[in-house]
């Protein structure tokens, strides 16, 4: 809402702020999109649903100084450029215009200064650009690197997705352990990631970094799934025998039921999409996590086999985070190929403006993980959701 070289002057696209005042005249002025995300519910047997408090931004008190310290962060190539382009402005668009926010690109070479040149031109917050330090991005010297080349020849037979690729394996060890850890991140909190190619479908009024902060949100999502299993063989086993020896990393009220249906004894498979998240940099910087990343990085499964950062973030926030500090974002609207978020309420679409299909939702589908969030969390489902379960 205030553009760092104009502090206290609205965009025009926000509406000004008015008093906000509960059931005066004044406050019908006030939307929910420009307070934050759709409130959810609890389900209550037998009774109305229970609100979930939610600490909104109220624009007339909000200032320059509100802004929390949050920068986009996207991994690329320099062949990404422009899928990354096309990210850029969705989310440049959506949101950032109207919070300039930076943004920090993320390359184990060099980026060209095609590169530099054209991101610099189509953000609005400041653009930095960091260099991968060699240990982030190579094996480490536990590593038998004849038989990682072989799990990735027999991974290719078995026609497991990227199941043959090496810069695979190292991006998804450095999204998994070390890009929280990079120089450049070193004085933001939250982040939020940006992927090549995804398109973000509903406007978002609202500073989202700051609802993160003032309401104790240290993760969020959009679409959730079960992972391939072949890719992890054995990480749970690996995640097991961690815990066990570090009970006291376990959050109080944590999603345990939400990756297994047997108490922990096995994984279901369900992560949220990292692809997209809007998380604080300081849970990965913690100690439980810290010691998590060196526990699995060195039993090698990120090379013997093919752990996705996905899953490895996902454990770690459901295990070592209280539920309630895990969000999921209704009503963004996102789509990363193959799968789409689209809200299916028609009024939270018109609201918000969405420009997407609710058919192509995923959410309520059988194979997402979203019903189960739902239903751990004891949250009511968005007004339709059966209608889009097939
Ligand atoms: N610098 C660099 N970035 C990479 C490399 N491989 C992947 N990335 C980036 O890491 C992120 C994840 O890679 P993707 O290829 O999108 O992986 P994915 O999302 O699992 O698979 P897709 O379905 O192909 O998108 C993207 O932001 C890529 O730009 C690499 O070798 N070097
Ligand atoms: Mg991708």
């Amino acid at each position: 809402m205030y553009n760092s070289s104009q502090p206290n002057t609205k965009q025009a696209d926000v509406p000004p702020a008015q008093p906000n005042k509960q059931g005066g005249s004044e406050s019908k002025k006030f939307e929910q999109k420009y307070l934050g995300p759709v409130p959810k519910a609890l389900s209550v047997e037998g009774g109305a649903p229970q609100p979930v408090d939610q600490k909104n931004i109220d624009p007339d008190t909000y200032t320059e100084k509100d802004k929390v310290k949050a920068t986009f962060v996207s991994l690329a190539r320099n062949s990404d450029l422009y899928s990354l382009v096309d990210s850029i402005r969705e989310v440049e668009d959506r949101f950032n215009k109207k919070f300039h926010y930076d943004w920090t690109f993320l390359n184990d070479v060099e980026f060209s200064s095609e590169f530099k040149e054209t991101v610099s031109t189509i953000v609005s917050g400041k653009a930095n650009f960091g260099l991968i330090p060699k240990e982030h991005w190579s094996y480490p010297e536990w590593i038998d690197q004849e038989k990682a080349a072989l799990v990735r020849e027999k991974m290719r037979e078995q026609k497991i997705i990227y199941g043959h690729s090496e810069s695979y394996r190292h991006m998804c060890r450095f999204e998994s352990g070390f890009f929280w850890r990079q120089e450049i991140l070193k004085d933001y909190d939250y982040y939020w990631r940006v992927e090549p190619d995804i398109k973000i479908y509903c406007d978002i009024d609202y500073d989202v970094f700051k609802w993160m902060k003032d309401n104790g949100k240290e993760y969020s999502f959009t679409i959730s799934l079960p992972e391939y299993k072949e890719t992890i063989p054995t990480l749970w086993q690996t995640t097991k025998e961690f815990i066990d020896k570090h009970k006291e990393y376990l959050a109080p009220n944590n999603m345990m039921n939400w990756l297994s249906d047997d108490d922990g004894n096995t994984y279901n498979g369900c992560h949220f999409w990292s692809n997209f998240e809007i998380a604080s940099l300081n849970f990965w910087r913690s100690d439980a996590y810290r010691s998590y990343f060196e526990h699995l990085d060195k039993a090698g499964g990120f090379f013997y086999e093919r752990w996705g950062d996905a899953p490895v973030h996902s454990i770690a926030a459901a295990l070592f985070l209280p539920k309630e500090k895990i969000h999921f974002f209704e009503d963004v609207g996102y789509y990363h190929v193959p799968f789409t978020n689209c809200p299916v309420d028609p009024e939270i679409r018109k609201e918000r403006r969405c420009n997407c299909d609710p058919q192509k939702d995923f959410s309520w589908r059988g194979y997402s993980c979203t019903t189960k969030y739902y239903n751990v969390n004891g949250f009511k489902r968005p007004k339709g959701w059966e209608k889009y379960t097939g």
